[in-house]
Formats: structure tokens, sequence, C-alpha cells
């Protein structure tokens, strides 16, 4: 059957029809939707781990076990679950493993670039890169048993670009592969030093066959076409090439760790100019130079962000990029905001008005950040605050602490805050942690977590029970308030951060935009007769309201949801509620 399906689709189809039946993913863009499918299907096994390095564990377990297994993640979340993707690199697998890397030139929802291709050189595991839908389902099948073949994980290294199109995929059918006999291998999987020792040879040895393997596999091939320019590109940057240059002859590589050194030599010998076009690092073109062949790369092109076939035709051809290209120029910034009635505006608008050193983390919330908000001082990565906050504490004291407080999401929390609260605890830290537990992980779409009682195919589980952890943990002082009770907010904020102890107060309210988080009965309104224009509602940066220049008034639009915010800042009572 054929239909259209976007890049994250075809993997979890790819993975399904090579009869993988088990599939581990924390959600991450530009990832998420793989597993999300792939749960869809019949009789297979998915989760939403707590975190990546809990996912690739899991799918170390599944594939020694004998299952066929996809694992999905981010491009940062590899680096979370970096330990033991390094020891399993070792220990190879069983049943196949086949990992998916989602990286994200141009940061379109991420706090870096890195490209994950490296990964593949450091670890000695192999790297795939599709260029379409079609290739996507295709190489995620050639990857299972290429996994399986070479006794590796493999890694199928995907860019925004690829994971949210659609092209056609031609869809096949399910394969039946039985589960692998599970025969106990201590010396292949017990990674003690002298076993590992071994396994560190047999991995080199490997890969020494898998060198053998690209020079011939179909993955790469070359597209003999004008002699003037050779292209070796890969992945979506494939497409770009294809439209700008479609005289060009290509070497499209399918596998990019390891190259196929020999072919790479046979074809820069039969073109007068190489070029190597790849977004981000330059992997291959380092790699191609560093075996004595002469090449265009990065000094024509860019380290930053997406290539467009118009980038690369005024950069090797010097035609300009058409005027007005550049969409900045055209739209007027639209700054990402928390939605009408999000419950982390409360939060920020406290922590503003106290003027509070903010050690912050990744989520919704992270958009506290920006004005007019402004409420955060630094944010690392997923999970960093709470260390961040200790660390601040250990370097300037105690009063530092005071003014000091560690905010973080509820889903955060689980995936990598909790070794920061026990820091804290056990080395005599007196934070002030804000958990703010909007019952979901918002910021990639609504997934679950353990928090939430509910499991990735929507299954009623155990629902953790964050105060109880937190107690466990052994902080003494824990608050519960909602979020936009600011008035209870700053007073509860104000005695624990007097405390020279830890404190954590846990900030829940639902997320505004899950379904059946119940509605306001009222409307809000402002009375012209009190509003004196002093903008105190415009500055919680709440999209249903608005300022009307001319009039000197606020005014509430229709994407307010009565959340009552701007009713508890306006200081003339000028914000009103009506019964509905
Ligand atoms: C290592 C890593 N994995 C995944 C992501 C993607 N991501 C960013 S924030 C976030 C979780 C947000 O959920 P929560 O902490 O509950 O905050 P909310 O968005 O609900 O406010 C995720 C999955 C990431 N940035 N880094």
């Amino acid at each position: 059957m054929k239909k259209l399906m976007i890049g994250n689709a075809a993997i979890a189809r790819g993975a399904y029809e090579a009869g993988a039946t088990v599939a581990t993913a924390y959600p991450g863009t530009p990832s998420t939707e793989i597993v999300d499918s792939f749960s869809q299907y019949e009789g297979v096994y998915a989760e939403w781990s707590p975190n990546e390095k809990v996912a690739l564990e899991v799918g170390a377990g599944a594939s020694i076990a004998g299952a066929r297994t996809l694992v999905a993640m981010k491009h940062v979340g590899v680096n979370v679950a970096a330990d033991p993707l390094y020891s399993f690199s070792y220990t190879g697998v069983n049943g196949g493993l086949v990992l998916v890397s989602a990286d994200d030139p141009g940061l379109h929802s991420s706090q870096n670039e890195q490209d994950n291709r490296g990964y593949g050189r450091f670890a000695k595991m192999p790297v795939i890169e599709p260029s379409d839908s079609q290739e996507a389902l295709d190489y995620t099948k050639l990857a299972f048993d290429l996994s399986e073949q070479f006794d590796t994980m493999v890694m199928l290294r995907i860019t925004m670009r690829l994971a949210h199109s659609q092209t056609m995929v031609k869809t096949g059918q399910k394969r039946e592969i039985p589960l692998k006999d599970y025969k106990k291998n201590a010396s292949k999987y017990v990674m003690l030093p002298g076993f590992a020792k071994r396994r560190h040879a047999e991995v080199e040895k490997s890969f020494e066959q898998l060198r053998e393997y690209a020079e011939t596999t179909p993955l790469n091939r070359v597209e003999m076409n004008d002699t003037s320019m050779g292209i070796i590109t890969s992945g979506v940057p494939y497409q770009y090439v294809k439209e700008a240059f479609p005289d060009a002859s290509i070497l499209k590589l399918g596998l990019v760790n390891p190259l196929p050194k020999q072919l790479i030599k046979t074809f820069a010998d039969q073109v007068d100019k190489l070029v190597v076009v790849e977004e981000l690092e330059p992997v291959i073109e380092e790699q191609v130079r560093s075996w004595g062949i002469e090449v265009i790369g990065k000094e024509q092109f860019t380290l930053l962000g997406e290539y467009s076939s118009e980038f690369l035709l005024q950069q090797l051809s010097g035609i300009p990029m058409p005027q007005g290209f550049n969409l900045d120029q055209e739209i007027p910034a639209r700054p990402p905001l928390l939605c009408a009635g999000c419950p982390h505006r409360g939060v920020f608008h406290v922590l503003r008005k106290m003027r509070l050193v903010v050690a912050g983390d990744i989520g919704c919330y992270t958009l506290g950040a920006i004005a007019p908000l402004e409420g955060m001082d630094s944010c690392i990565c997923m999970g960093a605050s709470i260390g961040t906050a200790m660390g601040m504490e250990k370097a300037r004291g105690p009063e530092f602490a005071a003014k000091t407080v560690a905010v973080i999401g509820d889903s955060t929390f689980v995936h990598s805050g909790i070794t920061g609260l026990i820091d804290v605890v056990y080395n005599g830290g007196t934070s002030t942690i804000l958990i703010l537990d909007n019952d979901t992980t918002a910021m990639t779409g609504h997934q679950d977590h353990p928090g939430t009682g509910v499991t990735i195919t929507k299954q009623p589980t155990n629902k953790l029970d964050i105060e109880a952890l937190v107690r466990a943990i052994g902080v003494k002082n824990l608050r519960v308030v909602d979020p936009l009770q600011i008035n209870e907010l700053e007073k509860v904020l104000k005695e624990e951060l007097a405390r020279r102890e830890p404190s954590v107060i846990i900030c829940a309210r639902p997320c505004v935009l899950l379904p059946g988080t119940s509605k306001p009965d009222h409307k809000i309104y402002v009375d012209n007769e009190l509003c004196n224009g002093c903008k105190s509602c415009i500055r919680i940066g709440c999209t249903g309201v608005t300022f009307l220049e001319e009039e000197k008034k606020a005014q509430i639009n229709g994407g307010c949801i009565a959340c009552g915010l701007c009713e508890q800042v306006c200081k003339f009572d000028a914000i009103k509620r009506t019964e509905v």
C-alpha cells in the first residue's frame, strides 16, 4: 500500500515490518512520534521510559533476551543514554537493536545543534541516514538485519526535516521474526574489564568487516552524471543537492559510518571537482581529507543550521538567494509564549516580583525566561536546575541560597531531577525547589510519564507519588500550592526561602491544554472606568490581554480562558469577573 507518511511514522512502520516487538523512548522533538506510532501496532510492547538512559537499558535487555528492539530519542537524549551506549556497543546484540537519534540542525526545538554521527565514530557503531520517508522505512528494516549480522546496535540518524516531512511510502508486510534463543553468555554481556577487553577486540574486528561492507552495500550509491562536479552527500541534504544541481554526479551515502574509502576514492578520481555537502559537522569531509583527497567542504558552507537548495546554489554557483527568501524579513518575530491560562505564568510572575535568582530547567516553563516575565537565570539541560542551584549556593553561601530557587517540571524531575535533589539533601544544601507539576509532559505534546499514572497506550498504571518520593529523599519541608494563587505562592516562597534547610514547593495545577481540564464558569472583563492603563496586566505576558494604545486601556480578548491571573495583579480592581 502507498501512503503519505512523516519520516517518524515510516521508521515505526519499518520497525514493525522488520519484526521488532519492543520499542522504548523518552519524548523529545523531533523524535517523539516514532515510538508513539509504533505503540499503535498490534502485538508489540512500547513504553515511555522515565529518561533516555532507561530507554536504552530496557532496549538492551530486550535485545539480549532475543527481541528485535527499537529505541528512539532526540539528539541530546543520546547524551543521557551515552553510558549504556558505550558499553552496549561492546556487548553487541542478540535480537537486533536500532537506536534512532533525531538531530535538530537549526535548533527548531533544542538547546544545541550537536551532530550525533560523532557517536557512531566514537562507539564504532554503524550509522545509517535516510533521505526521505521511503528510505526511513526501508533503511530501518535493513538496520535490524545489519545489527544482527554484525552483532552491533545500529544508529539510524535522522534530522528534523526528515522526521516531520511527509513523502510517499510503499509499505510492506510484517516479517514474522521469532525471538532469538536466550543463552547465558557472561563473557559477551558482563562488561568486567577482562571480558570487555576481549569484546573491544571483537568490536574492532566487526568494524573492519563493516568497512568492507560499506564498499558494496546498496545503501551507498553513485549517480554518475556530468563529471565536472561530484558531490558526496547523505540524508536530507541529498534532496537539496538533487534540486540545486540536477546534472551533477552524486555519491549518495546511506551508510555514513564507516565510510566506503575505496568507493569515495574511485568517485573522486572520476570528477573534476569534489564537494561534500553535509549539515553541521564536517564528519565526512574530514575523513575524506585525511585520505589525501582534495575536497570542497565547510570553507564554502556553514557549520550552523539547516541547508537548502537555494543556499547550495548561492555557495557553489554564486547565484544569490531569492529576494525575500529570509522569512524573518517578511513576518514580524513571534516569540513563543506560555499559553493563556498556563499555570507556569503565575510562578514566573511571582519569581520576577520577588527578584529571585532562578536556576531553570527545560520544559514549557523555560518560556518564563523571555520577556516580559524574564524570570530565569540559567537553563543548561534537562534536570540541571537543582544541581545548578546547589552549585550557586556552595559558591556564594547560604545568603545567596535564601534568594535562589530551582524550577523544574514534573516530567523533567522524574527524568533527571531526582538525583539533584538527593545531592541537595545529602550534601547539606538549603535550596528551595519548585516542582511545576502540570500532570503531563506538555512541551513535547502531552506525553504521559510515571507521575501521570497512565502508560503510552493510555492504560492506567501506578501513579508515582512525587510528594512521597520527595519526603523519602529526606526533604522535611514540603508544600503544595496552586500556582495561579499568587499571593499564597509568594507567602509560601518567603517562608521556605527563610529556612536554612532544603524545601520543595510543588506547584500543582494541570496544563490548561490537557483534555478534561476544568474551565472556569465565569468570564473576565476590564472595567474601563477603573483601568488607568498602568499595564501591570500586560507584564504577565498573557495572550488573553491586549493593550489599546489609543484608549490607554487594557482589554480582555478572545484568547482569555479566565484563569484570573490578570485579575489578581490589577491593583485598581479594574479586571473583574462575570458569571457566564
Ligand atoms: C535529554 C532531553 N530529552 C528530551 C528533551 C525534550 N524535552 C524538553 S523539556 C521536556 C519535558 C517537559 O516536561 P515537564 O518537565 O513536565 O514540563 P512542561 O513542558 O510540562 O511544563 C522534554 C521531553 C530534552 N530537551 N532533552
